[in-house]
């Protein structure tokens, strides 16, 4: 196997869905708590009282809040980031399974509402500065090089409502102090970052799982990227000057797509889909500029970006030292009428006849991973990482207590060697986290029972267990591949 001697191997999680402790030592609320719990068929709703004092919910994927309306939690809902699996509290227990898997990387993300409770604040929260500390200080213990994301999907409720979230400039400014105190305080315990997670969803979500969007909402998607590429990018220039050895990445998600046809429009279709949902973001955080076919994106969905003289130096000067992106599926695009489609909860494309799919729909395609990666690498020349990839399963929990995962084993077993391939074609893949090293709660579905985990959390979807963790199969599977760097897979 090509897998370098220095190459990290870890896992991933993110802070809303694993903490926990979610108005616990000062921590604000983020719009994952006002988010209730879904499944594969059943949406996530986002919940509010509307302007007469009438309770609400839109779907999380698809709609706003309506006018006048206040995020609220509401009775008869079951919020599962509330609690998440507690990492909040159990954090050394897990890190020390991850330890005993012989990880060399964590990625976690910085709860933004643990720092500033409403984000506009002038003055950080000690108490979530000193539990982050804690984690990273846990993890150098045990020679973990920690990954963090400084945002992952969590806003403070509060800039959400007050300001509107990130079509709101204003954002950038919140985000920026967010960012120099994460540099700040965990100097010389990370050097590892990322702006912001699967940024390319804003967009891209527009236009999945059948989802109608309109003309003001791309509008506002459009907007609401350029001011997180303008905030990525000074939290590149804010991470360097502080601290000249970090190495700051964007993390987009990436998803390989097919055309269905050889039709010319269908293979015209499949390269204007990579430019809007993939290559749009890269293209801006890695070569510091909007691609050519930026105007054609705007003029199609009627944007007028507002973007300053300053954004654009801004954007150039503020490019990543790597990229990084989340691999689950490859999906197919066509002009033509599709006769056999996905079910599931996300890829709600054109079934694929040569690929399997899992429980929730998404394709198992290694071949697509090695294919994003070359055409990646072969885009930017940066170093790359896969900083998710993983299999979303229900486990069964046999007598003794066992969990035998084969599937799981088998998916990633299958992604390491299209890794290998693409390293051996020349790729500088330096990591690899799997996505849900431990159970957590999804993050499209808020379910529990779709489970990612090495580790098994006893948590069921309404948030009933012990919290206990317990090692599945996949384990000592990670444990093996990991100790062997790549090399021993059977
Ligand atoms: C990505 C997110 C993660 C994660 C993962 C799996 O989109 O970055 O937060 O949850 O997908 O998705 P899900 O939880 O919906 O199965």
């Amino acid at each position: 196997m090509s897998f370098p001697k220095n190459f990290f191997w870890g896992g991933a999680i993110a802070a809303n869905q694993a903490e926990g402790a979610w108005n616990v030592d000062g921590r604000g609320p983020a719009l994952t708590d006002v988010t209730t719990g879904g499944s594969v068929k059943e949406p996530r709703y986002i919940t509010f009282i509307d302007k007469d004092g009438k309770p609400g919910k839109f779907p999380k994927r698809g709609d706003v809040l309506p006018e006048g309306a206040h995020y609220a939690v509401l009775d008869g809902y079951y919020y599962p980031n509330h609690d998440g699996i507690d990492f909040y509290h159990h954090y050394k227990e897990d890190i020390k399974l991850f330890a005993q898997m012989g990880f060399t990387m964590f990625r976690m993300s910085i709860s933004w509402s643990r720092l500033y409770p409403n984000g506009d604040e002038e003055v950080p929260n000690e108490k979530g500065i000193e539990f982050y500390r804690n984690v990273f200080k846990e993890l150098r213990k045990y020679h973990i090089e920690p990954l963090v994301t400084i945002w992952h999907f969590d806003t403070p409720l509060y800039l959400e409502e007050r300001y509107g979230g990130w079509t709101n400039r204003k954002l950038i400014d919140f985000y920026d102090r967010f960012a120099k105190t994460c540099f700040t305080e965990f100097k010389g315990l990370v050097k590892y970052w990322l702006t912001f997670n699967e940024i390319n969803n804003t967009v891209m979500f527009l236009e999945m799982f059948g989802n109608k969007a309109t003309p003001q909402m791309y509008r506002d998607a459009y907007q609401h990227l350029h001011h997180q590429f303008v905030a990525s990018a000074h939290a590149v220039k804010i991470g360097h000057q502080i601290d000249p050895e970090n190495k700051i990445g964007c993390m987009i998600c990436g998803i390989t797509f097919y055309p269905l046809t050889c039709d010319p429009e269908d293979i015209l279709l499949n390269r204007h889909t990579w430019e809007q949902n993939i290559f749009y973001c890269g293209d801006v955080q890695c070569k510091g500029q909007y691609g050519s076919y930026a105007k054609r994106l705007w003029a199609k969905h009627d944007v007028k970006l507002n973007i300053t003289e300053q954004d654009l130096i801004d954007l150039q000067e503020g490019t990543v030292d790597m990229y990084t992106f989340s691999y689950y599926m490859s999906t197919i695009v066509t002009t033509h009428e599709v006769k056999e489609r996905v079910g599931g909860n996300f890829s709600a494309g054109a079934k694929n006849p040569y690929l399997k799919y899992s429980d929730w729909g998404w394709a198992f395609d290694p071949a697509g991973l090695q294919y994003y990666l070359e055409m990646i690498y072969d885009r930017y020349g940066l170093p790359i990482m896969v900083v998710e990839n993983g299999l979303g399963a229900y486990d069964k929990v046999e007598e003794d207590g066992s969990i035998h995962d084969p599937y799981r084993i088998e998916y990633l077993k299958e992604h390491i060697k299209a890794m290998d391939k693409a390293i051996a074609n020349g790729v500088d893949l330096i990591g690899y986290t799997w996505w849900g090293c431990i159970d957590l709660v999804s993050a499209g579905t808020g379910e529990m029972r779709k489970r990612y985990g090495f580790i098994y959390v006893d948590k069921d979807d309404e948030g009933h267990g012990t919290y206990e963790r317990s090692k599945k199969d996949s384990f000592y599977y990670y444990q093996k591949i990991i100790k062997s760097n790549g090399n021993d897979l059977d």
